[in-house]
């Protein structure tokens, strides 16, 4: 078995509960400004999040939830405008601090730097959301702890598309089999599992009913020491929080 060498990250789901009090809303007062009467309440949301990536996320909605609206000259151009407007949105709210990482996330991310492993983000939101969370949780020197931000529209094809984890071990010169992957979805996994790479999954509200059979590892959270984590699949022996024992542990099992 290769020696663990680096831990990749994905970021919406994972590292903090963004989607439903984040990207959202966020998505909302985007169309808001726009003077659209859309609003994504969260069960349709849920259903949106099919579809990875905000750019495409819009054009399913207009694919399938909403059909009558009379699509723009220039159609491409428009997806483009209001997405960057959300992003604006999104940012701001990162500002506020409205969304904390959730837990045991800070602290693996402490072990694993103290340990000397390498840390790399692998996801298919826009580069400035990443920037945003991350300096609004962990702070802005927490940039240069990841040698890889793989981000966005880096590579044309979006989970559950194995292409950004792949980008993301070639940028770092390293096999699958010397990485491990955290993610919280069913396109995360796709896309993890599909570039090789060992997984474990902390599930979320939205990603609760996903199938996670080809995981490693499924928590409720990463958890703490006063905090128990709940183990959904996966062997994990006296621990009650995830660690970089057992993270490692999981990383050498068959
Ligand atoms: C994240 C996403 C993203 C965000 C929105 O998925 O699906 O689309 O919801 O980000 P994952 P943008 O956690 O699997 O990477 O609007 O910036 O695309
Ligand atoms: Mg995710």
């Amino acid at each position: 078995m290769a020696e663990l060498k680096a831990l990749i990250f994905d970021v919406d789901g994972t590292l903090a509960d963004t989607e439903k009090d984040g990207h959202r809303i966020a998505f909302n007062m985007a169309f808001e400004q726009a003077g659209l009467d859309w609003h994504w309440d969260e069960a349709l949301y849920g259903e949106l999040l099919a579809v990875t990536g905000g750019k495409e996320r819009i054009k399913y909605y207009l694919e399938k939830f909403n059909t009558r609206f009379s699509k723009p000259a220039g159609f491409d151009e428009f997806v483009k405008g209001l997405h960057a407007a959300k992003t604006v949105f999104y940012t701001q709210l990162m500002a506020q601090g409205r969304i904390p990482l959730r837990s045991g996330v800070a602290r693996l991310i402490n072990e694993a730097r103290q340990a000397g492993l390498r840390l790399a983000i692998a996801t298919t939101t826009t580069p400035e959301n990443v920037t945003a969370l991350l300096t609004n949780t962990l702070g802005a020197e927490s940039l240069s702890w990841f040698e890889v931000i793989a981000a966005g529209d880096i590579v044309p094809k979006k989970k559950p598309a194995p292409d950004i984890f792949i980008w993301a071990l070639a940028q770092m010169k390293l096999k699958p089999e010397e990485a491990i992957a955290f993610e919280d979805s069913r396109n995360g996994i796709l896309s993890s599992k599909a570039a090789g790479l060992k997984t474990i999954i902390t599930i979320n509200g939205y990603t609760a009913q996903d199938d996670f059979s080809q995981a490693e590892l499924v928590l409720d959270q990463m958890g703490e020491a006063n905090q128990v984590f709940r183990v959904l699949k996966g062997e994990v022996g006296h621990r009650s929080y995830l660690d970089l024992g057992l993270v490692r542990k999981v990383h050498q099992q068959g």
